[in-house]
């Protein structure tokens, strides 16, 4: 891939980089500001492979925002409407991050790595910047730094037999979006049983960049029997399993009651957190828009930016992703729906460049 990208300051290489070349990466994303691979052998090839075997995915851009000192917690607690009593060093926690509208500025996964130090590992949007605000603004006494940390995925229904053959068989007994740390080679890793694929597996939160290719290495060799591959978050299989992308199918003009993130959102928080007064009254209310699951019939061009709802020649709503899925012979699809129209069965369109698209909202996504 060199010469397509000008590897800077500004657009970073990764620890995993090297493994990520040498198996022949077709394309990559930037991801805050880091490479993210996208593609492999194809787009459905490798989501085949996924749904198969296992694969090791880069995703050292889901860089972690460290907040350590006696305000960290407090802090975390401010600016997500989800309760984080439960968080300890054993479990991992999908939180929406807030502004004072109640807005998403993120929905990154919070860990607990010390008794008064946090990592949250964030989509891109400027976290980091917001929180360092916030902490400044209200005196906080909390340190904010991006750490040297990058997590590196096993995924596929053989990842937990490949996990083992390194960290030991310990690590299967993690129960979803469970963490630990398991030694291999004089190293605790921080594994947790969590990744952006529906078809299970595990995250190594990688301490040092100098401990990456040691352990895409070792990963690879351990698994040739499994046929284990370089693979990178897929753009079909996370809509079949209904995993958001910030940035994509949620901005800051959604709250996380409209991203369909209510279970995360905690009503004993809502008088405190950041656009804590702005959910509750949505809550009471009712939301007036919701993402959900939709499905699009016809031969589709490739899915650009957004595609407008219509119920008949009243626009209800975009179209936020949306992906051909061989396994489910139709074009599966992620939409913010207008709350009359968001059942389940509702019939809709959409108007691509090719034109219009009959729309089905769904009650579920497909796994
Ligand atoms: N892993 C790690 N960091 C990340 C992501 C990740 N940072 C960026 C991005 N992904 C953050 N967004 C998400 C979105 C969905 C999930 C995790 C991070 C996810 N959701 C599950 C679901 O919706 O089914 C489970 C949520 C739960 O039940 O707690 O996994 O992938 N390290």
């Amino acid at each position: 891939m060199k010469g397509i990208v000008d590897y800077s300051r500004r657009v970073r290489t990764t620890p995993f980089t090297p493994g990520v070349e040498s198996a022949g990466v077709k394309n990559y994303l930037v991801y805050n500001h880091m490479l993210l691979p996208t593609m492999f052998e194809s787009v459905e090839a490798d989501y085949r492979h996924l749904k198969q075997h296992v694969q090791i995915w880069d995703v050292a851009g889901e860089r972690q925002v460290a907040l350590k000192g006696p305000d960290a917690r407090r802090q975390l607690q401010l600016v997500t409407p989800r309760d984080c009593a439960r968080l300890d060093p054993t479990r991992c926690l999908y939180t929406p991050i807030c502004d004072q509208h109640g807005g998403m500025m993120n929905d990154p996964i919070a860990l607990q790595v010390d008794e008064d130090e946090y990592w949250l590992s964030i989509a891109p949007s400027p976290v980091e910047a917001w929180l360092y605000g916030i902490a400044a603004a209200t005196g906080m006494d909390v340190e904010i730094w991006e750490p040297d940390v990058s997590p590196l995925a096993i995924q596929g229904p053989k990842a937990d037999q490949l996990a083992a053959r390194i960290f030991g068989d310990a690590v299967n007994d993690l129960g979803f979006f469970r963490c630990g740390r398991f030694e291999w080679k004089g190293i605790n890793w921080l594994v947790a049983r969590s990744g952006w694929s529906g078809q299970g597996g595990f995250e190594v939160y990688v301490e040092g960049a100098e401990n990456g290719m040691p352990l895409w290495d070792a990963l690879m060799a351990a698994g040739k029997d499994l046929n284990v591959r370089a693979g990178c978050p897929n753009a079909i299989e996370r809509i079949e399993s209904g995993l958001l992308s910030y940035g994509g199918d949620i901005t800051r003009n959604d709250t996380p009651l409209q991203a369909g993130l209510g279970r995360y959102v905690s009503d004993n928080q809502l008088d405190t957190c950041w656009g804590g007064r702005r959910l509750k009254e949505e809550r009471e209310a009712g939301s007036t828009r919701m993402l959900r699951p939709v499905e699009i019939d016809g031969v589709l061009p490739a899915f650009s930016e957004s595609w407008p709802l219509f119920a008949g020649e009243t626009r209800v709503g975009d179209v936020r992703a949306c992906q051909y899925s061989p396994d489910f012979a139709t074009n599966v699809a992620i939409a913010m729906v207008d709350r009359d129209y968001w059942d389940a069965g509702t019939e809709l369109e959409t108007q691509t460049v090719t034109g219009r698209a009959a729309v089905k909202v769904r009650d579920a996504f497909w796994k």
